[in-house]
Formats: C-alpha cells, structure tokens, sequence
C-alpha cells in the first residue's frame, strides 16, 4: 500500500479562482463543475464503476458485502426516521445522512474496533457503521431509556463508550480540538489507537480547525480529519462561503498530508483511509481527506431546501453511493440479485424490530435527570 504523501501548496486553478471575486460576486459564483453535462456525467459514472470494480478484485468477499449491508442498513434506517419525524416520534433536531453512507461506512471499515471515532449532529451513519445496534438508535431518536444515551442526547449526541464512538457534537468544528486531544492521548498512553474525525466543510472556517492541525503535525498526533465535503452548510454553498474550496489544500499550509477522495464510491474511502490510518498508527503522524460527498435530503428535517435545483440533486442521485456499489458487486459476481435481496430483508427486518424497541422503551425516569450530568468523585 502506497503511503501518503505531503503536497506542496498549487497555485490555485481556474475552477478556484471563480470565488474570488469578493462576497458580492462570490454570492453569484457557480463552481463551473456542477454544470450538467449528460455525456461528462455517463462518463464519470462508468470510471467510478471500473475504479471500484477493480478494488473489489483486492478485497475479501465478506467485506464487501459487510459494507453494503451497512450503507443499506443506514439508507433504511433514515427513511423510518423521517418517517418517524413527520409522525412527531421524534422531537427536536434531526440531521440525515442520506446520500453520505459510503464515506462513514468505508472509512470506519478501515480502522480497528478500538480506535475513537467523533462526528458532528450528522451523527446516525457513524454509530450504526461503528456497531451500536439500530434499537439503540431508534430509541436515542425518540428520546426512550433504551437509546444509546438514555434518551437524554437525540439525534445529535448519540455517544456509545463500548464502540468507542466518542459523540454526536452539536457545535459546528467542536469536535475537530477534541479528537485532537483523545489522538494526544493515545499517543501519551502509547495504545497505538487511533483517533479519527468527521465534520463538514463549514467546519473548515472554524478557527479550531487550523489551530487542529497546526498542533496535530506538530505534535506527531495519530489522528485522521475527515471533511465530508457536501458542498453546503445549511442553505449556504460552499463557493459562497470559502475563498479556497479546495479543502484538502488546507493541510499543505500546516505540512499534513491530504488526500481528495470520492465520497460516492465506498472503496475509495476505504482505500484512503486505509492508508491514512496506516500512516498513524505506523509513523503517529495526521491526514486530512476531502471527501467529497452531496446529501440528497435538506439540511435537517424542517429545511425547505430552496437555495438548491432538483436538477442538482437529481445529478448526484445517478451517483447513488448505495446504487453504484450494488451494480459493482453484481457485475463482479460478488453477489446476484437474490444475495442483494436477502440482505435487504434481512435490513428491513432489523429497522421494524428497532421502531418496536424504540416505541415500547420507556421514557426517561425523571429522577435520571441528573445522571450523566457530572462525574462523581467520590
Ligand atoms: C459554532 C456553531 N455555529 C453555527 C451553528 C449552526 N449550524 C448548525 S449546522 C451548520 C452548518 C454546518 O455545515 P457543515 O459543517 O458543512 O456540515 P453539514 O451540515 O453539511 O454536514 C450551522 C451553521 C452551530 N451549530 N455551531
Ligand atoms: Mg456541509
């Protein structure tokens, strides 16, 4: 496995100097990449199915089905809470990931069980991919004792201590100094764990987010910086909000290596992580991968979603990460259609018994008010 490698800073290239024209007319900017072009988006298409055809022929068979049960398994799951959602199940804020499932999903089939994991409020998708059981999550969604947190976090701050899957943060970057920190840790404590973290490209504007990785190269930290790259925050693009949008060009300033990877082909995440994780916990040095994604649903559940075309959507739904990596493993004899079938049943099952879980488990007792507030030092 080849390793990462630091990049020196490039000028900046065509596509990145259309935001420079100061906020006024970065407001008008269009990246000139997401102009629809039938023939360009065929082609694209078909290279992301022979590169992700040829990463099936070096990975095992369970594996791969492993992953698209997960990335399944995720899809449904988000389509029953924001069913739920609509039928008032589920109070306060509720962030899908749906259209983002490879990036969680290949990126945590890369590292060890005992490595930490944090994210943001976009928090569904990596719990389930790092273990803890859709009952558990269901019943976190609907506020119950049952759920992951003791009904007491939501949607945003599922949090599961056994899966070392360290939250669920509510606050835009707020993760991005803690995993530094827990990546500080490990390396202290000498485990050869791990600390991997995953927020949005709005993050990216965050001052904590420099500061991060300014501390993380200098320290020698084994901590990998996942910027999944949906292209908005909120109802704000990401060509009106950032005068360089070529993320991964952020590491060369603090001398990270970066990478910039497909978010819609679950293998390219995983290959990239792979080798990120690889360089820390070999060589106990950071990473940061773009990894550019698109979420097909608004930006939370009460988002009208108007700041965006149908037709845009429609574009990145032909790229269905879900979609694509079935076709992969049919073309590939990995699976047939009764195998996808199987699995599919086999989900759909999973998330009828996690709705029951969540609607029979009993609300929080209210002397639990407290608990899980302050640790107790005596
Ligand atoms: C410090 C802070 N500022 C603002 C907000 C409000 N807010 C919540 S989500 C969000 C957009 C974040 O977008 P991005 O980081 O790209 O993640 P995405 O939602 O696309 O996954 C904002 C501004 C917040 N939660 N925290
Ligand atoms: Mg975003």
């Amino acid at each position: 496995m080849s390793e990462l490698k630091v990049r020196p800073l490039r000028p900046r290239d065509a596509n990145a100097a259309t935001s420079g024209a100061g906020v006024a007319g970065a407001v008008e900017a269009r990246d000139p990449r997401d102009e629809i072009n039938a023939t360009e988006l065929r082609q694209e298409h078909e290279d992301r199915l022979h590169r992700q055809e040829e990463l099936i022929e070096r990975l095992e068979p369970a594996l791969l089905l492993e992953m698209y049960y997960q990335m399944l398994l995720i899809r449904r799951f988000e389509e029953k809470a924001a069913e739920a959602y609509t039928l008032g199940k589920i109070g306060g804020f509720c962030h899908l990931y749906i259209g983002q499932e490879a990036v969680a999903v290949g990126s945590i089939a890369a590292i060890n069980k005992d490595d930490y994991v944090m994210t943001s409020y976009r928090d569904h998708g990596h719990a389930l991919a790092r273990g803890t059981s859709p009952d558990e999550v269901m019943a976190e969604l609907f506020g119950r004792a049952g759920g992951v947190s003791a009904g007491k976090g939501g949607s945003m701050h599922l949090f599961d201590r056994d899966n070392y899957f360290l939250g669920g943060h509510a606050i835009v970057g707020g993760q991005i100094p803690l995993a530094t920190g827990v990546a500080f840790a490990a390396k202290y404590r000498e485990t050869k764990q791990i600390s991997v973290v995953y927020f949005g490209e709005a993050a990216v504007n965050q001052g904590v987010f420099h500061e991060s990785l300014n501390m993380a190269q200098l320290w020698k930290l084994p901590c990998v910086y996942i910027c999944e790259n949906n292209q908005y925050g909120m109802g704000t693009s990401l060509a009106r909000a950032m005068s360089q949008q070529d993320v991964s060009q952020k590491a060369c300033s603090y001398g990270l290596a970066s990478d910039f990877v497909d978010g819609m082909d679950v293998l390219a995440v995983y290959d990239a992580t792979c080798r990120a994780a690889e360089r820390a916990r070999k060589q106990s040095l950071p990473s940061l991968l773009e990894i550019r994604t698109y979420r097909f649903m608004g930006h939370s559940m009460s988002d009208p979603g108007n700041y965006r075309t149908r037709a845009e959507i429609e574009k990145y739904q032909e790229r269905d990460p879900v979609k694509v990596f079935g076709a992969s493993l049919r073309n590939k004899g990995i699976a047939d259609d009764s195998k996808l079938k199987g699995i599919e049943e086999r989900v759909r099952s999973e998330i009828e018994h996690a709705v029951k879980f969540a609607d029979e488990s009993p609300e929080p007792a209210p002397e639990e008010l407290f608990a899980h507030v302050y640790a107790n030092p005596l």
